[in-house]
């Protein structure tokens, strides 16, 4: 009897846990595409495609070096639909003497596995996915009984256990976090070499085809796809990447240009949670273009911090926060997403950038999703669950266990502080500074209320007068307060009315953009 190998969409690494150690000759792997999960969101027309056709590359590749792949395609006439539907398909076909699985990545899925050993007759094994470096128990034992969880001291044992950047004991260079050498604005005419683009083969074509015909009313542009859908592409990617814009990342990790959509980013978030590239291999290669000269520390480490510090703590975070996480709402927000994440029709010239680019590419870079999308929906008061659908809908790279963290901790303080030690609120003098999408724009960053004003400003002072009571007493925010009181009674009014008057003329998103049963 052979051993079920289900391997899901974004497990297609060959040397993933439940494929290390298993005979080729004694093993099917399953790997299905369902409607279920193509659709408990709308997701971005780019992202299914890009799943389907890395799953599909994957399945070639597998079959190539001899593995049995037992394929579900979604137009399949029995197809069940959900995962475990269909591996109870499965073991009917191939009467599994055990079904081995690397956990899921996301709370939901993982759920449905958890049944699985009293549904099947046959040994359910969960392997840890060890594609992360810190495991969830790990995590799990550094947090509990902390008074504060902070990604900075997560990631200097992260640092340690890896060993990564570490000269004797000690950070290289002295320190272990060069964040302050991460923000410089840009000059103007700032721009980065192009990455390479992953033309359609003949799979992707396939799938761009159906995802046209069965997904046709989900947000996004499809013709401009260019994800890399196989290990090879996206290594091609992370040559680029290491080669002409890892030694400026550091310096402009922070900046933002219109119509500059990558800068200096690298690009590989895709390729790194599909499972096509290693996140530890791309760490110690970045490490190696330091220590050979190529790039500068300030880049290596912001590199290195983005994926061992914040990618490793936020993966944490969720499991130790889950499912409170999903429902968590510190600030009370209620306000409907307004109309203009979907549409991108928006006088605020920096949104409509960054939501042309949401559109596009199926993704925007970390400052626009946190300081302009987040933090607009932060200052505006917007309900963290349509938040969380929207960003989980439009970027390629969503998933739960890394988007929920991401907007509901990081963007929307919407869990009172457990991750961020301050809400990342700011008006337009930061957006200002760190881009260059003012000096276009119909509002004037400068003014502060009143006709022409960026609603940026208002919007600022109306959240920090609204929840004066829970940030005050926040050491990193609570000195703002003498700013506001100076202002005194008249100038404070109308920064409320100024905010007060733009709110209203927010439109809620239509039904059905995020989920069918809207
Ligand atoms: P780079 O800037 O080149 O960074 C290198 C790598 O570091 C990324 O590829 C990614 O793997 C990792 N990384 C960087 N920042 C983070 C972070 N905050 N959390 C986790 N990993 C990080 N990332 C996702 O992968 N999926 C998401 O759904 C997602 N949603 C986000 C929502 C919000 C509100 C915010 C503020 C951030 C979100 N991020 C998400 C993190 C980050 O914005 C993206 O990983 C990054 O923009 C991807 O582009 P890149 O590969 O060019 O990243
Ligand atoms: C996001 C997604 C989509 C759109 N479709 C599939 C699919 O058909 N089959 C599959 O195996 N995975 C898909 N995924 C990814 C999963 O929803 C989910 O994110 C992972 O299984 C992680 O738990």
């Amino acid at each position: 009897k052979p051993i079920l190998i289900p391997i899901l969409g974004d497990q297609l690494t060959r040397s993933l846990a439940s494929l290390k150690g298993r005979s080729k000759d004694e093993s099917v792997i399953l790997m299905m595409e369902v409607w279920d999960e193509a659709t408990y969101v709308k997701h971005h027309k780019q992202k299914i495609a890009l799943i389907f056709s890395a799953m599909r590359h994957f399945a070639v590749d597998l079959r190539d070096a001899g593995w049995t792949v037992d394929y579900t395609f979604l137009t399949d006439e029995e197809n069940a639909h959900s995962f475990t539907g269909e591996v109870a398909r499965a073991v009917e076909r191939h009467d599994p003497s055990a079904i081995h699985i690397t956990e899921a990545s996301e709370w939901r899925v993982q759920q449905a596995i958890d049944q699985w050993q009293d549904k099947f007759a046959c040994e359910v094994r969960v392997l840890p996915d060890d594609r992360f470096i810190c495991s969830i128990g790990q995590f799990r034992d550094w947090a509990e009984g902390r008074k504060t969880l902070r990604m900075e001291n997560f990631y200097q044992e992260m640092r340690k256990q890896t060993g990564l950047l570490m000269d004797d004991g000690k950070p290289a260079g002295g320190q272990w976090n060069y964040d302050k050498e991460n923000r410089k604005p840009p000059k103007d005419g700032l721009k980065a070499p192009p990455r390479p683009r992953s033309e359609p083969d003949e799979i992707t074509a396939e799938v761009i085809a159906l995802v046209e015909d069965k997904f046709a009313d989900h947000f996004g542009d499809l013709d401009t796809l260019k994800w890399p859908v196989t290990a090879a592409q996206a290594e091609t990617a992370a040559e680029a990447f290491f080669n002409e814009r890892l030694p400026e990342f550091g310096a402009y990790q922070d900046a933002m240009v219109h119509g500059q959509d990558d800068l200096f980013h690298s690009m590989l978030s895709t390729s790194i949670n599909l499972g096509l590239l290693d996140p530890m291999e791309l760490c110690q290669r970045a490490e190696r273009e330091y220590r050979e000269g190529n790039a500068p520390l300030n880049s290596v480490e912001g590199f290195i911090r983005q994926i061992i510090g914040w990618r490793e703590y936020v993966r944490g975070f969720y499991w130790f926060h889950m499912p409170d996480l999903e429902s968590t709402n510190a600030l009370n927000a209620q306000r409907a997403l307004p109309d203009f994440y979907w549409t991108g029709k928006t006088d605020m010239r920096c949104m409509a950038d960054a939501i042309r680019s949401t559109k596009q590419n199926a993704h925007s870079h970390h400052i626009q999703r946190l300081m302009l999308l987040g933090n607009f929906a932060l200052l505006a008061g917007i309900n963290p669950r349509d938040v969380q659908d929207w960003f989980l809908v439009v970027y390629a790279d969503a998933f739960e266990w890394v988007e929920l963290p991401n907007v509901a901790a990081m963007a929307l303080y919407a869990d009172g502080g457990k991750l961020a030690s301050k809400p990342y609120a700011a008006s337009a003098n930061y957006i200002n500074k760190m881009s260059d999408y003012c000096k276009g724009c119909k509002y004037s960053a400068s003014t502060k209320t009143g006709e022409g004003a960026c609603p940026f400003n208002a919007l600022y002072w109306h959240f920090m007068d609204r929840h004066r009571d829970t940030l005050e007493s926040n050491h990193r925010i609570g000195r703002i307060y003498s700013n506001w009181d100076r202002m005194g009674e008249e100038r404070q009014a109308d920064y409320i009315e100024s905010a007060d008057r733009f709110l209203e003329t927010l439109e809620p998103a239509k039904k059905g953009w995020a989920r069918y049963q809207d």
